[in-house]
């Protein structure tokens, strides 16, 4: 019922005299390790020795994208790069991924978190968990991978995509435990519809789905589909990949592991805390990691913090589904996109206006991208040969660059809507968020 119930399930009090050791320990490690944070805490008057109560995490400066952007590779590293035997990396605000580092010690650690994530959705070691997260560098597929190992189930490391085989997979493996994107699973099970295959040929009971935000409908849907419990998992590369914060099977809301991962919910505008039950966005300070620690990330995603007990008996601070996300970032199809990539790209080719539009749709259960880009009056009047290999040439470098397809749709000058203030970039017609709902 639980993986370790003598850290999810201890009192408050216990819990939070744990942080605070913890994050003492941690703002000397970062003040004597990481030369950004040498240099902020300085400019911010602060000394590690400041830190005295959970409190005082307030007067800590925030970590941002930006920062990570700056210290590109390796910069926030806490350890020496021959300590680190794992990197990861996820998409950046430019062309440049955010990279993340791990020890022996994070990779058991993250381990652990994803092991009672699988436990929180009522996985077992008698379970047969199909991963069909992307392996890579996205954070998905090894995640689930080691945390599974670490409970004892028998994993298959299918990764994404190939459905057809996903599902003879499923059928002759007897898979009970579907590990992938919502959206993906949406899919699957139009496609387990379509081929008609022999329902009592599929044992699926449990679906840990997360990477991209999906509504209460959506789980229901796929509840129904596919016959199965449907669990939103939460987490994000830079605090570890999967394993931050996962729903339990009484559905109230995502326990967050906070003995390793202290979440703070502030008003993006003001950076001042708000209190449990209001909306804001979530900060992370990972309390135990060793390669890649962070201090206050602003993780920009949307939600709310609950205090009061979960009848499961886990003691975490819980928070609610996703409800948005303070900035412009998009997932398609699990993979982050920032409108400022596609505009890095527009720019290294040239031949084009500094107009476009991000269109992502769902047609059926997959994302599709467009990308609309403005050219000149010059090119657009050019032979259609040459407007056909500017498209190709748009398209493959932004493939390459954000790793999914898309479509690139060159448009006559001055189409694209011009705005007064700040420009809009995306329209997103796909409804993603629990607003109203
Ligand atoms: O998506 C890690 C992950 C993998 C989580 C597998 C769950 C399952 P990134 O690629 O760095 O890491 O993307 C992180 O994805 O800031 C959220 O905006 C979004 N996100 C992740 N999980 C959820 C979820 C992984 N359950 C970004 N609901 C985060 C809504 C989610 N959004």
């Amino acid at each position: 019922m639980y993986w370790n119930a003598d850290l999810e399930c201890v009192p408050l009090e216990q819990r939070r005299e744990l942080q605070l050791e913890r994050l003492k320990s941690l703002v000397r490690r970062v003040y004597e390790n990481v030369p950004h944070y040498q240099r902020v805490f300085r400019e911010a008057g602060l000394r590690p020795d400041d830190i005295l109560t959970l409190d005082d995490l307030a007067k800590l400066p925030f970590t941002t994208k930006d920062d990570l952007r700056r210290t590109y590779p390796f910069g926030l590293f806490a350890t020496p790069l021959r300590n680190t035997v794992r990197v990861h990396a996820s998409s950046g605000t430019t062309g440049k991924p955010t990279v993340v580092g791990y020890t022996r010690q994070d990779v058991d650690i993250w381990s652990e978190v994803m092991a009672r994530t699988l436990t929180c959705a009522g996985v077992t070691q008698d379970d047969i968990i199909q991963i069909a997260y992307g392996y890579g560098l996205f954070t998905g597929g090894l995640g689930v991978h080691y945390g599974a190992e670490k409970l004892g189930a028998t994993v298959i490391p299918v990764s994404v995509g190939n459905t057809k085989r996903q599902i003879m997979l499923m059928q002759d493996f007897g898979t009970t435990v579907l590990a992938c994107t919502p959206s993906y699973a949406l899919h699957l099970a139009e496609v387990l519809e379509e081929s008609r295959v022999d329902r009592t040929r599929i044992r699926l009971r449990v679906g840990v789905f997360g990477a991209e935000p999906w509504t209460k409908q959506m789980g229901r849907e796929l509840e129904s589909k596919l016959n199965i419990v449907a669990i939103d998992i939460f987490g994000l590369s830079e605090i570890i990949g999967p394993g931050v914060a996962s729903e339990c099977l009484y559905n109230t809301g995502l326990h967050i592991f906070d003995d390793h991962f202290l979440p703070e919910v502030i008003d993006p505008v003001t950076g001042k805390q708000l209190p449990p039950g209001e909306e804001g966005e979530l900060v992370i300070t990972t309390l135990t990691k060793e390669a890649f620690p962070l201090i206050r990330y602003r993780t920009r995603d949307i939600t709310k913090l609950y205090e009061e007990p979960c009848p499961c008996g886990r003691t975490h601070v819980r928070m609610s589904k996703i409800l948005g996300r303070t900035d412009d970032m998009l997932i398609v199809r699990g993979v982050n996109v920032f409108p400022s990539q596609v505009e890095s790209v527009l720019l290294e080719i040239g031949q084009t206006e500094p107009h476009y539009l991000l269109v992502v749709d769902r047609r059926g259960p997959l994302d599709q991208l467009e990308v609309w880009v403005e050219v000149s009056d010059k090119v657009f009047a050019d032979e259609v040969r040459h407007l056909e290999t500017l498209e190709k040439t748009i398209q493959r470098e932004l493939e390459s660059t954000l790793g999914i397809g898309v479509k690139v749709k060159l448009v006559e000058p001055k189409t694209i809507e011009r705005s007064q203030g700040k420009a809009k970039r995306v329209v997103d017609k796909r409804d993603l968020y629990n607003r109203d709902k």
